[in-house]
């Protein structure tokens, strides 16, 4: 990416960040609406406060703007339930602050070198550029999370047309789907032959720390749905065995209603499910007579698999190092994480901007959490 590029992502990114809370109040953006997820205020200040850390004080060698500040905002300092407690900054300073760094930070790219030779390796390529843009694009996703616990929010146009359904096919072109595809009808599975697979992202280019080195694994054959499950194949899941609804799910008569964001849509039966944890997934499997796939299976499946981007898909891997992990450029991005706390996601959703979405990328979440716009597909041994 060139500098102009860079400076017109940055700005179109930002432009869709505020797209999201312009219909909201300041009473609205400091409101602590469930315990798992930020204040809105909180989102906004800890997207320039990173911006600020990564692109005006580490690459361009400057003072910050308020001193400590940049301690609230630190994610691993402060745990999502206590956010809105804290001294950050709120309403207009808010936006002053937002526009100031930004306002720095275009300085700083003007006097820096980002070419394929560049010393730093946070400036070669653009690196910390492209994961500034990352992270602000991250967040948008979990600002909508919250979102969609707030009656009456519609999403702006201006936001980048995101509804359900709508991002799917953005999202498709970034997992390089082939230009025609013949599936065989009337399958519902595809058979994966066994093999060696690369797995991650290669050196050049943008990836998180967590999806390098790439490396070789052994798979097994096996076989994985070529469709997301379905909400209706979770509602007879539901029916049969008395398992929990996704969230937002109410039931209304013989139906099933999706109240997000204060709604009461119809639950369509062909859409794939989204908003369920770990442990529903793994048991609707199950009861499936199948399992989850692991994150190597689904990313050896990817270019195979239609109907990607509506939502995230549970994986039965733990979020683990890759043989040959090195953190950077910072340790609590990835490496803090890691061990048997976390489930793997791969893929997407319709809230995933797809600058974010990349066939190597690692989502994770605590298995029991439905916040995600998480959904499955399930797969077995061939
Ligand atoms: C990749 C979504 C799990 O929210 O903890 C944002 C993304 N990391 N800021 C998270 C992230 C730092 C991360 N997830
Ligand atoms: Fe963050």
């Amino acid at each position: 990416m060139s500098k102009a590029a860079i400076a017109e992502a940055l700005s179109e990114a930002r432009e869709r960040t505020l797209a999201l809370v312009e219909p909201l109040d300041d009473e609205q953006l400091n409101r602590v609406y469930s315990p798992i997820l930020s204040p809105l205020a909180w989102d906004l200040g800890h997207i320039a406060n990173f911006e600020e850390l990564w692109l005006v004080q580490t690459i361009g060698g400057r003072e910050p703007l308020h001193g400590e500040l940049g301690r609230f905002y630190d994610a691993i300092e402060n745990p999502r339930k206590i956010r809105g407690e804290l001294p950050i900054l709120r309403d207009e300073e808010l936006r002053s602050y937002m526009a100031d760094v930004r306002e720095r930070t275009l300085d700083v790219l003007e006097g820096v070198e980002i070419g394929p030779d560049a010393e730093d390796p946070l400036l070669r390529d653009g690196f910390v550029y492209e994961m500034l843009l990352a992270h602000e694009l991250q967040h948008n996703e979990t600002m909508l999370q919250l979102l969609q616990g707030v009656a009456g929010y519609e999403i702006p146009q201006a936001a980048g047309h995101l509804s359900p359904g709508q991002a799917s096919g953005q999202l498709a072109r970034r997992f390089e789907y082939p230009p025609v595809r013949e599936m065989p009808r009337g399958l519902d599975t595809v058979v994966i032959e066994g093999g060696s697979y690369e797995i991650g992202a290669p050196d050049r280019g943008f990836a998180y720390d967590n999806e390098r080195p790439c490396h070789t694994v052994e798979l097994a054959a096996f076989e994985i749905d070529r469709t997301p499950t379905s909400n209706g194949a979770y509602t007879e899941f539901m029916e049969e065995t008395g398992a929990e609804p996704p969230l937002y799910w109410e039931r209304e008569g013989e139906e099933w209603v999706d109240t997000a964001r204060g709604r009461r849509a119809p639950i369509d039966p062909a859409q794939p499910v989204i908003h369920v944890s770990w442990d529903q997934a793994d048991a609707f499997a199950r009861w499936a007579g199948k399992r989850l796939p692991s994150e190597f299976e689904w990313e050896a499946a990817r270019d195979r698999l239609d109907g990607l981007g509506h939502g995230w898909e549970w994986t039965s891997s733990d979020f683990l190092a890759y043989p040959g992990f090195a953190a950077f450029p910072y340790r609590e991005y990835s490496e803090v994480f890691f061990g048997d706390t976390y489930k793997v996601l791969r893929g997407g959703a319709w809230a995933t901007h797809p600058r974010v979405a990349r066939p190597s990328f690692r989502n994770w979440d605590l298995p029991q959490r439905s916040q995600i716009f998480s959904g499955l597909r399930c797969a077995r041994d061939a």
